[in-house]
């Protein structure tokens, strides 16, 4: 029955064109799209692919037009022998077809390399927010020179302003990309790069690594969380003085803060207004203002921070925090101290 159906090139069409858009991973969610720009950089950028997908459709269509009526006008008739008169060498044509192109490419370049060089612009800090971005595997971490603020995953910016971000990395590549702020820009060992972001409407904004660093590399995520100034001014200000101590009155969470140096977290990890002060993984001074976890894979809450303590690697393959095999109950008291710190 179906059979029957199938040798319709209708169906075949309609089929041919659903498989192309599964394969393509084309879908109509747009929270992580380049073509659902957010701010002036990522603006352009849109602008600049939907003009040459539309200058590469003109061009097509001018193509295939010819190339139909060329099929149909000069096609053998019945009676006709022999090749038709042959037209190689023809300077007009081959000159039509080597100078078009080449001026519609050299337009397209032209534009981009202009917005290349005006989004890769280094602005001082009296013109921007400056933000140093360093790629680790598999996390990032985005440290505030002015404010001397340090934080992980998150990234924390005001709305409407200009945001340059210095990238470099410590260990592998990595790449910065939140498709509705920017394009990608890599993060090279050794290295410093420059792109500026900026964001016209408060929201969260999603990104990730682009560029491939190893096992833990498509759990690398970046969410961008864009405030008015004033609740950016307010965020600041709260990191500048983070409550980090619990009171002994409560328990749990005070247990967990000691447990949290005696089974060996402070040895990699920073807790502003403590005295831990590891460098290795990722800095938690404001964690229980996080939405997200293990560089934003999971929800942050207690079940989750337990089962990421627990254990990491089953949590995220190829994560570089180890398994300490830490007792159930200090797994519980350090996933509670963890959702304490603001
Ligand atoms: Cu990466």
């Amino acid at each position: 029955m179906l059979s029957k159906y199938w040798r319709h090139w209708g169906l075949r069409g309609f089929a041919g064109i659903g498989l192309g858009l599964v394969l393509s991973g084309c879908g109509w969610n747009t929270t992580q799209s380049t073509l659902n720009p957010a701010g002036p950089v990522a603006k352009i950028q849109a602008s600049m692919i939907t003009s040459s997908f539309w200058i590469m459709m003109i061009v097509s269509a001018v193509t295939f037009t010819a190339l139909v009526v060329a099929v149909i006008r000069f096609r053998a008739r019945p009676g006709q022998n022999g090749l038709p008169p042959q037209i190689e060498g023809n300077n007009r044509i081959e000159l039509l077809w080597t100078v078009t192109p080449a001026i519609i490419l050299a337009l397209m370049m032209i534009g981009t390399i202009n917005q290349s060089f005006a989004f890769g612009k280094i602005y001082p800090a009296t013109q921007a927010l400056q933000v140093d971005v360093t790629g680790h595997q598999f996390w990032w971490q985005f440290q505030y020179p002015a404010s001397n603020v340090t934080t992980a995953n998150e990234l924390h910016i005001p709305v409407g302003q200009k945001i340059e971000l210095i990238l470099t990395s410590a260990d592998v590549m990595h790449s910065f990309w939140v498709p509705r702020l920017g394009g990608k820009t890599d993060l090279v060992p050794g290295r410093t790069n420059y792109m500026w972001i900026e964001a016209s409407q408060p929201g969260i904004y999603h990104g990730q690594c682009a560029e491939f660093c190893g096992t833990g590399h498509a759990d690398m995520r970046i969410t961008v969380d864009a405030e008015p100034p004033a609740r950016y001014a307010a965020w600041v200000q709260k990191m500048s003085h983070p409550i980090s101590v619990p009171p002994k009155i409560n328990t749990l969470a005070y247990a967990g803060y000691l447990d949290f140096a005696a089974v060996g977290c402070s040895a990699c990890h920073t807790i502003g207004g403590t005295k831990y002060n590891g460098a290795i993984g990722p800095n938690l001074t404001d964690l229980s203002g996080r939405l997200l976890i293990a560089a934003n894979l999971i929800p942050n809450n207690l079940k989750d921070r337990e089962a990421w303590i627990h254990n990491p690697q089953a949590v995220k393959p190829g994560t570089l925090m180890p398994n300490l095999h830490v007792p159930h109950n200090e797994v519980v008291a350090i996933a509670t101290y963890l959702g304490t710190l603001k």
